[in-house]
């Protein structure tokens, strides 16, 4: 099994971008990469700084659930300094660079399950957070957060739902931490740059997603909705399709695939 080292230093060397990860903060090991993002924005870091950690303490997930990073995994935090009109892209970003790198670097075919999920096999293998701070309707500071299960057996971790998987359970071998770090800053930072005026990321996420045409469970705030996943708008809003007939945009939620042929949730 190759060594799996991490540090700023390794990752920087021949980077090649333009302002994604110039600036890279590294810690073996902290509570949770989110925070110190936010703090280091908050001190006026430069766009594209990122907090890498080689596992988090109290990592976390939408509404404030936990999210476990224990060591193997990968955490990032990338600060982004975007137009308010961006901000909607920014999840389809992240999902979309980092099931680009996966198939990269270890070969493995990844799918996206709405809103922020990256699956292979079917099985979640990456989470994806997004946190913004607005001024008076303008964006002081984006934080785009990445927790990506690499080198680890998610079921040695009771925390982990049974349905997760690592890069390295799927491929059977370990995965360097370094190069798919790499792959997702060079890859941020070539969809980021697309974004003002263009399409292209929506186009290349919604290609991608795993739930359109599937008949879904979408839990959203306390309302439980069934119907099948029609399509996706530019906002990144859901659009399903209920047995009535009516078409209901969902914001925001936690999709269930109902008629998964691999039985994937
Ligand atoms: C997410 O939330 O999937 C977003 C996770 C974002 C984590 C990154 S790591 C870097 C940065 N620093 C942080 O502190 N956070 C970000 P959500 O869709 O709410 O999913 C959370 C749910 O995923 C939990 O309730 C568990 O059921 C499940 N889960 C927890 N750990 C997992 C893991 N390692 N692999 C797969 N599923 C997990």
């Amino acid at each position: 099994m190759p060594e799996d080292t991490l540090s700023a230093e390794l990752i920087t060397e021949k980077l090649g971008t333009r302002f994604v990860g110039r600036n890279i903060i590294y810690y073996p090991r902290v509570a949770s990469t989110m925070d110190l993002a936010r703090r280091e924005a908050r001190a006026g870091a430069p766009e594209g700084t990122a907090i890498i950690a080689g596992e988090q303490t109290a990592g976390r997930g939408r509404l404030k659930r936990a999210w476990l990073s224990p060591p193997g995994s990968l955490s990032l935090s990338l600060i982004l300094r975007p137009p308010r009109t961006s901000l909607p892209s920014l999840v389809m970003l992240a999902s979309l660079a980092v099931a680009h790198c996966v198939e990269k670097v270890t070969g493995l075919k990844a799918g996206i399950k709405w809103p922020n999920d990256v699956l292979v096999n079917g099985r979640k293998v990456c989470g994806i957070l997004v946190e913004t701070d607005l001024r008076a309707e303008k964006v002081a500071y984006a934080v785009i957060g990445i927790g990506l299960n690499v080198n680890f057996r998610p079921a040695a971790y009771p925390g982990i739902p049974a349905d997760a998987a690592s890069l390295s359970g799927e491929l059977g071998r370990e995965v360097s931490r370094v190069d798919i770090t790499r792959c997702l800053l060079r890859e941020i930072e070539a969809l980021y740059l697309t974004l003002p005026g263009s399409d292209a990321v929506f186009r290349q996420w919604r290609g991608r997603l795993v739930t359109l045409g599937r008949r879904v469970t979408v839990t959203s705030g306390g309302d439980v909705l069934e119907g099948i996943a029609e399509s996706v708008a530019e906002n990144g809003h859901l659009l399903l399709r209920q047995a009535n007939g009516n078409l209901t945009e969902v914001v925001a939620g936690d999709v269930t695939l109902r008629d998964s042929p691999s039985g994937s949730r």
